[in-house]
Protein backbone atom coordinates (compact mmCIF):
# COMPACT_ATOMS: atom_id res chain seq x y z
CA UNK A 1 0.00 0.00 0.00
CA UNK A 2 1.61 3.28 -1.00
CA UNK A 3 2.12 5.29 2.12
CA UNK A 4 2.03 9.14 1.85
CA UNK A 5 5.49 9.70 1.53
CA UNK A 6 5.37 7.98 -2.14
CA UNK A 7 3.52 10.75 -3.56
CA UNK A 8 4.07 14.83 -3.74
CA UNK A 9 3.17 16.99 -1.63
CA UNK A 10 -0.28 17.92 -2.36
CA UNK A 11 0.96 21.41 -2.80
CA UNK A 12 3.57 20.33 -5.86
CA UNK A 13 0.74 18.33 -7.20
CA UNK A 14 -1.50 21.24 -7.39
CA UNK A 15 -1.06 23.21 -10.96
CA UNK A 16 -0.87 26.89 -10.02
CA UNK A 17 -3.40 28.53 -11.79
CA UNK A 18 -2.18 31.34 -13.74
CA UNK A 19 -3.55 35.03 -13.58
CA UNK A 20 -5.68 34.50 -16.92
CA UNK A 21 -7.17 31.16 -15.94
CA UNK A 22 -8.04 32.87 -12.64
CA UNK A 23 -9.43 35.11 -14.52
CA UNK A 24 -11.59 33.17 -16.47
CA UNK A 25 -13.25 30.89 -14.08
CA UNK A 26 -15.27 33.89 -12.79
CA UNK A 27 -16.98 34.46 -16.25
CA UNK A 28 -19.26 31.57 -15.71
CA UNK A 29 -20.28 32.39 -12.39
CA UNK A 30 -21.08 35.85 -13.67
CA UNK A 31 -23.46 34.76 -16.60
CA UNK A 32 -25.19 32.44 -13.94
CA UNK A 33 -25.97 35.65 -11.71
CA UNK A 34 -26.71 37.70 -15.12
CA UNK A 35 -29.46 34.32 -16.22
CA UNK A 36 -30.52 32.39 -13.58
CA UNK A 37 -33.77 34.51 -12.13
CA UNK A 38 -34.62 34.70 -16.13
CA UNK A 39 -34.03 31.22 -17.07
CA UNK A 40 -36.83 30.05 -14.85
CA UNK A 41 -39.40 32.95 -15.21
CA UNK A 42 -41.02 31.79 -18.02
CA UNK A 43 -42.59 34.96 -19.18
CA UNK A 44 -39.00 36.05 -20.15
CA UNK A 45 -36.79 32.57 -20.37
CA UNK A 46 -36.65 32.89 -24.30
CA UNK A 47 -34.97 36.28 -23.69
CA UNK A 48 -32.61 35.19 -20.94
CA UNK A 49 -31.67 32.12 -23.19
CA UNK A 50 -31.00 34.79 -25.98
CA UNK A 51 -29.36 36.91 -23.80
CA UNK A 52 -27.36 33.85 -22.35
CA UNK A 53 -26.02 33.26 -25.83
CA UNK A 54 -25.32 36.82 -26.63
CA UNK A 55 -22.49 37.07 -23.34
CA UNK A 56 -20.99 33.93 -24.19
CA UNK A 57 -20.67 34.99 -27.90
CA UNK A 58 -19.35 38.21 -27.65
CA UNK A 59 -17.59 38.65 -24.07
CA UNK A 60 -14.90 35.86 -23.54
CA UNK A 61 -13.02 35.58 -26.23
CA UNK A 62 -10.49 38.82 -26.31
CA UNK A 63 -7.29 39.22 -25.04
CA UNK A 64 -8.90 40.58 -21.56
CA UNK A 65 -5.70 42.92 -21.57
CA UNK A 66 -7.95 45.50 -20.10
CA UNK A 67 -10.25 43.31 -17.68
CA UNK A 68 -6.71 41.42 -16.44
CA UNK A 69 -5.25 45.29 -15.77
CA UNK A 70 -8.25 45.92 -13.09
CA UNK A 71 -6.62 42.83 -11.34
CA UNK A 72 -3.02 43.35 -11.81
CA UNK A 73 -3.34 47.02 -11.24
CA UNK A 74 -4.86 46.41 -7.99
CA UNK A 75 -2.57 43.75 -7.01
CA UNK A 76 0.28 46.56 -7.15
CA UNK A 77 -1.60 48.78 -5.11
CA UNK A 78 -2.99 46.19 -2.10
CA UNK A 79 0.42 43.20 -2.07
CA UNK A 80 -1.63 42.31 0.67
CA UNK A 81 -4.83 41.95 -0.46
CA UNK A 82 -7.20 39.24 0.65
CA UNK A 83 -8.97 36.47 -1.77
CA UNK A 84 -11.81 37.88 -1.48
CA UNK A 85 -10.91 41.22 -2.31
CA UNK A 86 -8.92 39.87 -5.65
CA UNK A 87 -11.82 38.33 -6.92
CA UNK A 88 -14.03 41.35 -6.64
CA UNK A 89 -11.52 42.92 -8.79
CA UNK A 90 -11.75 40.15 -10.86
CA UNK A 91 -15.30 40.41 -11.11
CA UNK A 92 -14.69 44.59 -11.92
CA UNK A 93 -12.54 43.03 -14.85
CA UNK A 94 -15.00 41.75 -16.44
CA UNK A 95 -17.47 44.55 -15.83
CA UNK A 96 -14.84 46.30 -18.83
CA UNK A 97 -14.93 43.13 -20.92
CA UNK A 98 -18.84 43.74 -20.90
CA UNK A 99 -18.16 47.38 -22.06
CA UNK A 100 -16.06 46.16 -24.20
CA UNK A 101 -18.68 43.99 -25.94
CA UNK A 102 -20.90 46.16 -25.83
CA UNK A 103 -18.78 48.56 -27.92
CA UNK A 104 -17.76 46.18 -30.07
CA UNK A 105 -21.15 45.09 -31.27
CA UNK A 106 -21.74 48.10 -32.18
CA UNK A 107 -19.12 49.50 -34.03
CA UNK A 108 -18.71 46.33 -35.95
CA UNK A 109 -22.29 47.49 -37.39
CA UNK A 110 -20.74 50.63 -37.94
CA UNK A 111 -18.10 49.79 -39.55
CA UNK A 112 -19.52 47.42 -41.47
CA UNK A 113 -16.76 45.07 -40.22
CA UNK A 114 -16.86 41.06 -41.04
CA UNK A 115 -15.06 39.17 -38.44
CA UNK A 116 -14.03 39.68 -35.02
CA UNK A 117 -12.25 37.33 -32.49
CA UNK A 118 -11.67 34.55 -35.09
CA UNK A 119 -15.76 34.07 -35.76
CA UNK A 120 -18.41 36.21 -37.82
CA UNK A 121 -19.44 39.52 -36.08
CA UNK A 122 -22.59 39.00 -34.11
CA UNK A 123 -24.91 40.94 -36.19
CA UNK A 124 -23.46 39.21 -39.12
CA UNK A 125 -24.96 36.25 -37.67
CA UNK A 126 -28.13 35.01 -39.60
CA UNK A 127 -30.40 34.67 -37.04
CA UNK A 128 -29.14 38.32 -35.54
CA UNK A 129 -28.60 40.88 -37.71
CA UNK A 130 -30.02 44.34 -36.50
CA UNK A 131 -31.19 42.69 -33.36
CA UNK A 132 -27.55 43.05 -32.57
CA UNK A 133 -29.00 46.71 -31.75
CA UNK A 134 -30.61 45.34 -28.51
CA UNK A 135 -27.83 43.14 -27.28
CA UNK A 136 -25.40 45.71 -27.56
CA UNK A 137 -27.83 47.45 -24.67
CA UNK A 138 -28.31 44.76 -22.86
CA UNK A 139 -24.39 44.04 -22.72
CA UNK A 140 -24.37 48.25 -21.68
CA UNK A 141 -26.76 46.86 -19.00
CA UNK A 142 -24.80 43.91 -17.60
CA UNK A 143 -22.08 46.18 -16.48
CA UNK A 144 -24.74 47.86 -13.84
CA UNK A 145 -26.41 44.25 -13.04
CA UNK A 146 -22.98 42.73 -12.03
CA UNK A 147 -21.54 45.77 -10.08
CA UNK A 148 -25.24 46.27 -8.08
CA UNK A 149 -25.16 42.64 -7.29
CA UNK A 150 -21.35 42.65 -5.96
CA UNK A 151 -20.54 46.33 -4.90
CA UNK A 152 -23.57 47.71 -3.85
CA UNK A 153 -22.67 47.86 0.04
CA UNK A 154 -18.99 49.31 -0.75
CA UNK A 155 -17.74 52.74 0.03
CA UNK A 156 -16.41 52.84 -3.91
CA UNK A 157 -19.91 51.57 -5.55
CA UNK A 158 -20.83 55.38 -6.15
CA UNK A 159 -17.07 55.53 -7.40
CA UNK A 160 -16.99 53.12 -9.49
CA UNK A 161 -20.73 53.33 -11.16
CA UNK A 162 -19.67 56.94 -11.89
CA UNK A 163 -16.29 56.05 -13.53
CA UNK A 164 -18.28 53.71 -16.29
CA UNK A 165 -20.95 56.29 -16.63
CA UNK A 166 -18.51 59.27 -17.68
CA UNK A 167 -16.21 56.57 -19.56
CA UNK A 168 -18.84 55.55 -21.77
CA UNK A 169 -19.51 58.83 -22.13
CA UNK A 170 -16.14 59.59 -23.39
CA UNK A 171 -16.07 56.88 -25.46
CA UNK A 172 -19.47 57.38 -27.48
CA UNK A 173 -18.18 61.10 -27.73
CA UNK A 174 -14.72 59.28 -29.36
CA UNK A 175 -16.96 56.92 -31.61
CA UNK A 176 -18.85 59.90 -32.74
CA UNK A 177 -15.99 61.92 -33.89
CA UNK A 178 -14.30 58.86 -35.73
CA UNK A 179 -17.41 58.15 -37.37
CA UNK A 180 -18.32 62.21 -38.78
CA UNK A 181 -14.58 62.39 -40.02
CA UNK A 182 -15.51 59.25 -42.21
CA UNK A 183 -18.49 60.83 -44.08
CA UNK A 184 -19.94 57.77 -46.47
CA UNK A 185 -21.42 58.40 -50.22
CA UNK A 186 -20.04 61.95 -49.94
CA UNK A 187 -16.90 61.76 -51.81
CA UNK A 188 -13.28 61.78 -49.54
CA UNK A 189 -12.26 65.03 -48.30
CA UNK A 190 -9.19 64.43 -46.43
CA UNK A 191 -9.04 68.45 -44.85
CA UNK A 192 -10.22 67.05 -41.46
CA UNK A 193 -7.63 64.07 -41.57
CA UNK A 194 -5.06 66.31 -39.62
CA UNK A 195 -2.91 65.27 -36.29
CA UNK A 196 -5.08 67.42 -34.23
CA UNK A 197 -8.25 65.65 -35.30
CA UNK A 198 -6.70 61.99 -35.17
CA UNK A 199 -5.53 62.73 -31.03
CA UNK A 200 -9.33 63.78 -30.62
CA UNK A 201 -10.43 60.67 -31.86
CA UNK A 202 -8.40 58.10 -30.84
CA UNK A 203 -8.32 59.76 -27.21
CA UNK A 204 -11.92 60.05 -26.88
CA UNK A 205 -12.76 56.38 -28.40
CA UNK A 206 -10.22 54.12 -27.08
CA UNK A 207 -7.77 55.56 -24.29
CA UNK A 208 -10.17 56.76 -21.58
CA UNK A 209 -12.28 53.13 -21.88
CA UNK A 210 -9.12 50.90 -22.39
CA UNK A 211 -6.28 52.62 -20.38
CA UNK A 212 -7.54 55.19 -18.01
CA UNK A 213 -10.62 52.62 -16.75
CA UNK A 214 -8.43 49.68 -15.79
CA UNK A 215 -6.15 51.56 -13.62
CA UNK A 216 -8.86 54.02 -12.23
CA UNK A 217 -11.61 51.19 -11.05
CA UNK A 218 -8.44 49.65 -9.74
CA UNK A 219 -7.41 52.38 -7.44
CA UNK A 220 -11.10 52.89 -6.15
CA UNK A 221 -11.31 49.91 -5.13
CA UNK A 222 -7.94 50.57 -3.74
CA UNK A 223 -9.06 53.50 -2.19
CA UNK A 224 -6.53 55.49 -4.05
CA UNK A 225 -8.61 58.20 -5.44
CA UNK A 226 -6.62 61.20 -4.59
CA UNK A 227 -7.57 63.74 -7.54
CA UNK A 228 -3.42 64.56 -8.49
CA UNK A 229 -3.05 60.46 -8.07
CA UNK A 230 -5.74 60.20 -11.23
CA UNK A 231 -4.61 63.03 -13.12
CA UNK A 232 -0.86 61.58 -13.22
CA UNK A 233 -2.25 57.85 -14.18
CA UNK A 234 -4.20 59.51 -16.62
CA UNK A 235 -1.82 61.39 -18.16
CA UNK A 236 0.28 58.26 -18.59
CA UNK A 237 -2.59 56.16 -19.64
CA UNK A 238 -3.79 58.17 -22.45
CA UNK A 239 -0.28 58.17 -24.41
CA UNK A 240 -0.34 54.36 -23.84
CA UNK A 241 -4.31 54.46 -25.22
CA UNK A 242 -3.20 56.36 -28.09
CA UNK A 243 -0.06 54.33 -28.74
CA UNK A 244 -2.22 51.40 -28.92
CA UNK A 245 -5.11 52.55 -31.68
CA UNK A 246 -1.91 53.54 -33.57
CA UNK A 247 -1.06 49.78 -33.51
CA UNK A 248 -4.69 48.98 -34.36
CA UNK A 249 -4.68 51.24 -37.30
CA UNK A 250 -1.44 49.74 -38.54
CA UNK A 251 -2.79 46.43 -38.06
CA UNK A 252 -6.01 46.83 -39.42
CA UNK A 253 -4.31 47.14 -42.82
CA UNK A 254 -0.69 45.11 -42.71
CA UNK A 255 -1.93 42.81 -39.46
CA UNK A 256 -2.54 38.89 -40.25
CA UNK A 257 -6.14 38.34 -40.10
CA UNK A 258 -5.55 34.40 -38.55
CA UNK A 259 -4.06 36.73 -35.82
CA UNK A 260 -5.59 40.03 -35.43
CA UNK A 261 -9.05 38.03 -35.72
CA UNK A 262 -10.35 40.29 -37.69
CA UNK A 263 -10.27 41.56 -41.37
CA UNK A 264 -9.85 45.09 -41.99
CA UNK A 265 -12.12 48.02 -43.05
CA UNK A 266 -10.50 51.41 -42.35
CA UNK A 267 -9.89 52.52 -46.43
CA UNK A 268 -13.43 50.85 -47.11
CA UNK A 269 -14.85 53.16 -44.42
CA UNK A 270 -12.69 56.59 -45.33
CA UNK A 271 -11.46 55.97 -41.94
CA UNK A 272 -9.02 58.94 -40.44
CA UNK A 273 -6.71 56.62 -39.52
CA UNK A 274 -2.98 56.94 -38.70
CA UNK A 275 -1.81 54.93 -41.72
CA UNK A 276 -3.51 58.12 -44.17
CA UNK A 277 -2.47 60.84 -42.21
CA UNK A 278 1.15 59.74 -42.64
CA UNK A 279 0.52 59.05 -46.36
CA UNK A 280 -0.78 62.39 -47.28
CA UNK A 281 1.77 63.54 -45.10
CA UNK A 282 4.46 62.11 -47.67
CA UNK A 283 2.66 61.75 -50.82
CA UNK A 284 3.90 63.50 -53.72
CA UNK A 285 0.60 65.31 -55.56
CA UNK A 286 0.57 62.38 -57.84
CA UNK A 287 0.58 59.98 -54.90
CA UNK A 288 -2.19 61.96 -53.32
CA UNK A 289 -4.25 62.27 -56.26
CA UNK A 290 -4.10 58.15 -56.00
CA UNK A 291 -5.41 58.28 -52.69
CA UNK A 292 -8.57 61.24 -53.47
CA UNK A 293 -8.93 58.45 -56.16
CA UNK A 294 -9.14 55.54 -54.26
CA UNK A 295 -9.49 56.18 -50.77
CA UNK A 296 -12.76 54.96 -49.04
CA UNK A 297 -14.64 52.68 -51.33
CA UNK A 298 -15.87 49.18 -51.03
CA UNK A 299 -13.83 48.15 -54.43
CA UNK A 300 -11.27 45.52 -53.18
CA UNK A 301 -9.19 47.14 -56.29
CA UNK A 302 -9.29 50.32 -55.15
CA UNK A 303 -8.30 49.29 -51.99
CA UNK A 304 -5.27 47.15 -53.07
CA UNK A 305 -4.35 50.79 -54.92
CA UNK A 306 -4.34 52.08 -51.29
CA UNK A 307 -2.18 49.85 -49.65
CA UNK A 308 0.19 49.43 -52.35
CA UNK A 309 0.17 52.92 -52.00
CA UNK A 310 1.08 52.84 -48.41
CA UNK A 311 3.88 50.18 -49.14
CA UNK A 312 5.18 52.61 -51.56
CA UNK A 313 5.90 55.23 -49.04
CA UNK A 314 7.24 52.39 -46.70
CA UNK A 315 4.51 53.08 -43.92
CA UNK A 316 5.53 49.54 -42.86
CA UNK A 317 9.07 51.23 -41.74
CA UNK A 318 8.03 53.92 -40.31
CA UNK A 319 5.76 52.09 -38.05
CA UNK A 320 8.45 50.47 -36.37
CA UNK A 321 10.43 53.89 -36.04
CA UNK A 322 7.32 55.51 -34.39
CA UNK A 323 6.79 52.14 -31.65
CA UNK A 324 10.55 51.83 -31.34
CA UNK A 325 10.45 55.50 -30.08
CA UNK A 326 6.64 55.72 -28.41
CA UNK A 327 8.02 52.78 -26.18
CA UNK A 328 11.04 54.77 -24.75
CA UNK A 329 9.00 57.97 -24.75
CA UNK A 330 6.07 55.69 -22.48
CA UNK A 331 8.73 54.51 -20.30
CA UNK A 332 10.04 57.95 -19.41
CA UNK A 333 6.95 59.45 -19.07
CA UNK A 334 6.11 56.77 -16.39
CA UNK A 335 9.16 57.44 -14.80
CA UNK A 336 8.23 61.11 -14.37
CA UNK A 337 4.61 61.02 -13.88
CA UNK A 338 3.97 58.22 -11.32
CA UNK A 339 4.17 60.03 -7.91
CA UNK A 340 2.71 58.00 -5.43
CA UNK A 341 1.50 55.17 -7.70
CA UNK A 342 3.35 51.60 -8.46
CA UNK A 343 6.20 52.28 -11.70
CA UNK A 344 5.50 48.58 -12.19
CA UNK A 345 1.74 49.07 -12.43
CA UNK A 346 2.34 51.25 -15.82
CA UNK A 347 4.84 49.29 -16.80
CA UNK A 348 3.17 45.95 -16.88
CA UNK A 349 0.42 47.33 -18.70
CA UNK A 350 3.31 48.75 -21.51
CA UNK A 351 4.57 45.50 -21.37
CA UNK A 352 1.07 43.63 -22.83
CA UNK A 353 0.82 46.01 -25.65
CA UNK A 354 4.14 46.60 -26.83
CA UNK A 355 5.06 44.64 -30.10
CA UNK A 356 1.65 43.31 -29.93
CA UNK A 357 0.48 41.53 -33.64
CA UNK A 358 -3.13 40.72 -32.18
C1 LIG B 1 -12.79 50.89 -31.92
O1 LIG B 1 -12.13 51.47 -32.96
C2 LIG B 1 -13.27 51.75 -30.83
C3 LIG B 1 -14.26 51.31 -30.02
C4 LIG B 1 -14.83 52.18 -29.00
C5 LIG B 1 -14.85 49.94 -30.13
P1 LIG B 1 -12.02 50.51 -34.24
O2 LIG B 1 -13.28 50.53 -35.02
O3 LIG B 1 -10.75 50.83 -34.95
O4 LIG B 1 -11.87 49.06 -33.57
P2 LIG B 1 -11.75 47.71 -34.39
O5 LIG B 1 -10.55 47.85 -35.29
O6 LIG B 1 -11.51 46.66 -33.33
O7 LIG B 1 -13.02 47.53 -35.12
MG1 LIG C 1 -14.29 48.88 -35.94
MG1 LIG D 1 -14.84 51.87 -35.29
MG1 LIG E 1 -9.50 49.46 -35.96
Amino acid sequence: MATNGDYPHPEKRVKVMSQLESFDCVFPELVNLLTKKGLVNPQISEATAWFKEVSEYNVPYGKKNRGLTVVTSYQQLVPDASEEDIHLARVLGWCIEWLQAFFLVADDIMDESVTRRGKPCWYKKDAVGMIAINDAFYLESCVYEILRSYFRGKPYYADIVDLFHLTTMKTVTGQCLDLITAPVNSGVDFTKFTEERYDAIVQWKTAYYSFYLPVALAMCMAGRTDVDDLDKAQSILLIMGRYFQIQDDFLDCFGDPSVTGKVGTDIEDNKCSWLVIQALQKATPEQRHILQENYGQKDPEKVNKVKQLYRDLQLEKLFEEFEEKSYKDVISLIEKNSGNLPVAMFIEFANKIYKRKK
